[in-house]
């Protein structure tokens, strides 16, 4: 089998948000041909929305994988409905949102799936967890997420105790 290595962006600021990451990483390990081999701390965050929301829970975690980008995509979308996910407008709030942040080191832009995540550099909520369970890392295109970070230190987040 050919075995891949994506970072994987949760958050969730609706219905208990600290249960839904928990159940959320609990879920990953049960994806077709999939195992976690790291998460993050959970954090607290500020949102980044134009629309007044609760404050969200935000982690990181690294899978190894089986599936492709797409195939990938399709079981994280399956585990986000499956957590009472309802999409409305962009940046609305929500039970929960699994991101694909990195996969291997591919670039990758498509009318459903782009690779690295389009944002992932402006959002603060993602880089730091991010960087506690993969401090080198490297973002395609865009040099070490540890050297983005400074420019991201206006944004409201905070460890928390588990
Ligand atoms: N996700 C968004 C929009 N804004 N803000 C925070 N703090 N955390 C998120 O996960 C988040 C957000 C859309 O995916
Ligand atoms: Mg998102
Ligand atoms: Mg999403």
């Amino acid at each position: 089998m050919v075995r891949s290595r994506a970072y994987i962006a949760l958050g969730s600021n609706l219905s208990e948000p600290k249960a839904q990451i928990a159940a959320a990483f609990a879920e990953l390990s049960r994806m077709p041909r999939t195992r976690c081999l790291a998460r993050s701390s959970l954090y607290l965050s500020a949102p980044i929305s134009a629309i007044a929301q609760p404050d969200y829970v935000n982690a990181v975690a690294l899978v190894e994988t089986g599936l492709d980008p797409y195939a990938l995509l399709e079981a994280l979308l399956s585990i986000e409905h499956s957590r009472g996910r309802v999409r409305m407008e962009q940046n609305a709030p929500r039970t929960l949102d699994l991101d694909i942040l990195l996969y291997n080191d591919l670039v990758l832009s498509g009318p459903h799936l782009t690779i690295p995540h389009p944002r992932m550099h402006e959002r603060r909520f993602v880089l730091c967890p991010l960087i506690e369970i993969a401090p080198d890392c490297e973002i395609p295109g865009l040099g070490r997420a540890q050297d983005l970070l400074p420019a991201l230190s206006g944004q409201i987040l905070q460890k928390m105790t588990e």
